[in-house]
Order: C-alpha cells, then sequence, then structure tokens
C-alpha cells in the first residue's frame, strides 16, 4: 500500500513538472502571448487586434484578447445587424487545419461576445464544434485571399502563424474565414475578470507595448478542455484582423491531491517506521 502511494504521488509530481515545461509561445509572468501586428486592422484601431493571451492552472483557463473593439461591438450600418464585433475564439487540438476539424465537429469553441453573429445562443464554452463564416453579412473579407490582396499583411499578421502561406495552409487561401461556431455542445459557462483581476493573474500585456483600448478577460473550468498541443484562433466578425496562438494545455493534477498524496504517503512512512521500531 505504502509503495503504491509513493508511486502515485512521484507520477502526479512528475506529470506537473512536465506542465511546467511544456508551454510553447512566448511566455511572461505564467501567460503564453501570441500579440499580433498592430497596424493590420482594415478599418483602423477600433478594428485592429493587439494579442491573445492564454494561461491555463490546475482549475482554469485563462484567456485574454486586446484590441480596439468593444465587448459589444461597433454600430456599423453596412452590417446585417448595424454592429461588428468579435467572432468566436475556435480551439484546434487536431494538427489539421481548420476546415477539416471543423467538418469533423472536432474544434473546441468560446463565444465571449453575447452580441455577434454565432450560430449557438449562449455564451461559455463548447465541444464538437463546427464553425461558420460570418464575414459577409458583416461587411467584411471574403477570404484570407482578399484580406491579404488588399494589403494587409504585416509582420505577425496572423500571431504564432509565422507567415502568409501558414495562414493560408490553415485558414484556407479562397475559402471563407471561420470566425465564429455554427453548432456544439455546451460545457458550461466562463466568467469575465476586471483589468484589475487580471494584472492580479500575471496579465501583462503592456511588457509588449500594447496600447489597444479595450481588454477582454475570462476564465473558465480546466477540465472544459483536452490536454495536447493547440491553435487557437480569434477574428472579429468582419475578418477585418485576425489572430492565432498556438499552445500546449499539459495534464495538470490538482495541487490540493499532489499535497495529499505526499501527507499521506508522510503518515504511511512514520508509522511503518513506528511499527519497526517496535519489533
Ligand atoms: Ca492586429
Ligand atoms: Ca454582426
Ligand atoms: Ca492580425
Amino acid at each position: 500500500m505504502l509503495r503504491r502511494v509513493s508511486l502515485l504521488a512521484g507520477a502526479t509530481l512528475l506529470s506537473l513538472g512536465i506542465a511546467q515545461a511544456a508551454q510553447a509561445g512566448t511566455l511572461h509572468n505564467g501567460w503564453n502571448y501570441a500579440i499580433d501586428s498592430f497596424s493590420d486592422g482594415s478599418g483602423g484601431d477600433v478594428y485592429d487586434i493587439e494579442g491573445l493571451a492564454f494561461k491555463a492552472t490546475s482549475d482554469f483557463i485563462y484567456i485574454s484578447v486586446t484590441g480596439g473593439t468593444p465587448l459589444a461591438g461597433e454600430r456599423y450600418g453596412g452590417a446585417a445587424d448595424g454592429n461588428i464585433g468579435w467572432g468566436d475564439l475556435l480551439f484546434n487540438f487536431t494538427g489539421n487545419d481548420i476546415h477539416t476539424a471543423s467538418t469533423e465537429n472536432s474544434l473546441w469553441g468560446i463565444r465571449f461576445a453575447a452580441t455577434n453573429d454565432s450560430g449557438v445562443d449562449q455564451v461559455g464554452v463548447y465541444s464538437h464544434v463546427s464553425a461558420q463564416a460570418v464575414a459577409a453579412q458583416n461587411a467584411g473579407y471574403s477570404s484570407l485571399n482578399q484580406y491579404y490582396n488588399a494589403g494587409w499583411n504585416r509582420t505577425n499578421t496572423m500571431g504564432d502563424l509565422a507567415t502568409k502561406q501558414d495562414a493560408k495552409d490553415y485558414f484556407g487561401a479562397n475559402q471563407a474565414l471561420l470566425n465564429v461556431i455554427d453548432t456544439g455542445h455546451f460545457l458550461g459557462g466562463i466568467e469575465f475578470l476586471t483589468d484589475q483581476e487580471a494584472a492580479n493573474q500575471g496579465l501583462d500585456f503592456a511588457h509588449f507595448n500594447t496600447t489597444a483600448s479595450q481588454t477582454h478577460t475570462f476564465r473558465f473550468d480546466r477540465s472544459f478542455m483536452p490536454s495536447g498541443h493547440f491553435l487557437a484562433s480569434v477574428f472579429l466578425e468582419c475578418a477585418n484582423d485576425g489572430t492565432v496562438l498556438e499552445g500546449e494545455l499539459a495534464n495538470v493534477p490538482e495541487p490540493s491531491s499532489v499535497v495529499g498524496l505526499t501527507l499521506l504517503g508522510l503518515m504511511f512512512g512514520q508509522k511503518l517506521r513506528r511499527k519497526t521500531a517496535a519489533t
């Protein structure tokens, strides 16, 4: 029994170590950042995304986006609903391009903007997601090629996707850009953090000299997402800007269970020693 407990505690500690080592991307203060070009927002600052950041603990996944677009979007007469705002965040753990993953309903999606044109009703986290493109009804770009041909290719135009070709391979060159959830399985809600609460969690976009007027930070239960390597993308509804973060979600155990197991191991050890001394 003692041996089994010690082995378990050892294995748990080992996976904790891996969790800390395996985060990809630009790390700062425990967050993984994808910093986007500050000058690739077609239509000006209000349509410019400056960064996407990610942090995982044993209990929560934290996400933050910064840019010029308010959470409730911007009024725009040319959009079917009179408003252009944030699309949904789409997580892809499959290693395939986003169209393939969408066709297979194997994306995860987060609707964080309550007034956008998402295909699902509730704000929250979804698994088994297929995605759809809503730029057409939001006076936007029909494809990545159209966006690039309009002159918006800059350094870091697609965050962690380094080259134009990488972006075309992932999103398709001439296909409509998938930027909101179409269908999915609702897992649960998200909780927004104030800027102060986000700073308390170590969020620090200013380290990368961002100057965007809006930062939207939220968290949700760690158990909603699997472990593994992922690409996460977010576009505005009009596809006037978008970015991609590459990251890794490791299997992180509850710290309380590690402490518990270690204590249990110590107790068993003491008991055994006492028994040995008595005989
Ligand atoms: Ca940008
Ligand atoms: Ca809209
Ligand atoms: Ca961009």
